[in-house]
């Protein structure tokens, strides 16, 4: 079957830049899909820079301003990989020129954008994803299939966590190139947008809908430094929070996140407690998926560790060989993958969120920063 190509149009050659550029040099070697990436223009500000990057990753072609780029003829899809802030604008412009779009998460600064962001996706009708990445890496997907067949009986907890400790120095500036994470006008939030929204997504697709929230949030360091104007600022996003959930399953949650976890550089965890098995997984080992059989008898009875890395694990056949370990970045080829597949075939069930369901992440940040303020309980929207 001859191949139907996707040409690309990436905003921003940052980090994002890189793990979705590889994804797209990835996938056609390891996946067969009739839809396939191309790498058409790579976008960024600076002319030397994204030329450098173009010949790195193979674009076509570049450009330095992303309003030119979503007016291209010879671009299909446009894949925003810039700060949150820039989420919205790039989107409806793409939308208004009749582009796809894959966006970077969190979908938006808040609920009231990314609700606009929805509705004018879903007006054009243009396949949409956003990039919560954890969710396609083999173990959490495993985690999702186990819990879907109603492996675990009865679910009562979820737990999660997302632990950092890179922003601890008081010296440490905000705002600008590799630091807009932590200016609330670019990020929108500190760890909620960050971190808490990755591990949210992945409890919302593995347990079901958060339907209420109470939460705390820390801001330690009160002032830093802008890398953009060089005076000193108040600092307004959280540095940690911590929330407690209802789900709609009536299971009971507690999320935590902190970039001031002294030792713990991406310690992204979740463990899920069900009447007759319990499941528990650590980013620091991906590969693994913790398993808890209430069934087995007593004398035997006890945790497993699945290496998740066998023929019929999630995605792991489409590799090497059993037994051989993924990384971070197969989860970016692995989203890609689904994107395609999802053009192939647009009427099956998808694996990814789309903007819709990245609107029900960003209204659970949304509660419990609500929350963190108020010192209520606050229902969350339902998107
Ligand atoms: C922040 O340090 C960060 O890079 C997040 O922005 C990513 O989304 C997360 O996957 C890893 O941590």
């Amino acid at each position: 079957m001859s191949k139907k190509p996707v040409r690309i149009g990436v905003v921003g050659y940052g980090f994002m830049g890189r793990t979705h550029s590889n994804a797209y040099s990835q996938l056609e070697h390891f996946f067969e899909t009739d839809h396939v990436p191309v790498k058409q223009v790579i976008c960024g500000r600076s002319e030397d820079k994204v030329k450098e990057f173009a010949e790195k990753w193979g674009y076509a072609d570049t450009e330095t301003d992303w309003r030119e780029l979503v007016k291209r003829d010879d671009v299909d899809a446009i894949d925003i990989c810039t700060p949150n802030n820039s989420h919205y604008d790039i989107a409806m412009a793409a939308i208004a020129n009749g582009k796809m779009v894959l966006c970077e998460k969190p979908l938006a600064l808040n609920g009231e954008q990314g609700l606009e962001m929805v509705e004018a996706m879903e007006a054009s009708g243009l396949p949409n994803l956003v990039w919560y990445n954890y969710r396609f890496l083999p173990a959490v997907t495993l985690a999702k299939n186990i819990v879907a067949r109603g492996d675990l009986g009865r679910i009562y907890h979820y737990r999660a966590n997302f632990l950092q400790d890179w922003t601890m120095s008081d010296e440490l500036p905000q705002g600008g190139a590799a630091l807009w994470r932590l200016d609330a006008a670019s990020a929108g939030s500190g760890v909620t947008g960050d971190l808490l929204a990755h591990n949210i997504d992945c409890a919302r697709w593995i347990n079901g809908d958060i339907v209420s929230v109470s939460a705390m949030t820390e801001t330690f360091i009160k002032e830093r430094i802008h890398q953009d104007t060089g005076e000193v600022h108040p600092v307004t996003i959280d540095d940690a929070c911590a929330f407690l959930a209802r789900f709609e399953n009536g299971s009971t949650a507690i999320f935590e996140s902190t970039r001031y976890a002294r030792g713990h550089k991406a310690l992204k965890t979740f463990e899920i407690n069900g009447h007759d098995k319990s499941l528990s997984w650590d980013l620091h080992d991906l590969n693994r998926l913790a398993y808890f059989d209430h069934d087995v008898p007593g004398e035997t009875r006890g945790w497993s560790s699945i290496h998740v890395s066998d023929g019929d694990h999630p995605y792991t056949g489409n590799w090497w060989v059993p037994g051989l370990c993924l990384g971070y970045e197969h989860s970016f080829v692995h989203g890609a993958v689904e994107f395609m597949k999802s053009l192939d075939d647009p009427s099956a069930e998808k694996a990814y969120p789309d903007f819709r369901n990245a609107l029900g992440t960003q209204y659970v940040c949304d509660a419990v920063l609500e929350s963190a303020k108020t010192g209520q309980w606050v229902d969350v929207k339902r998107a």
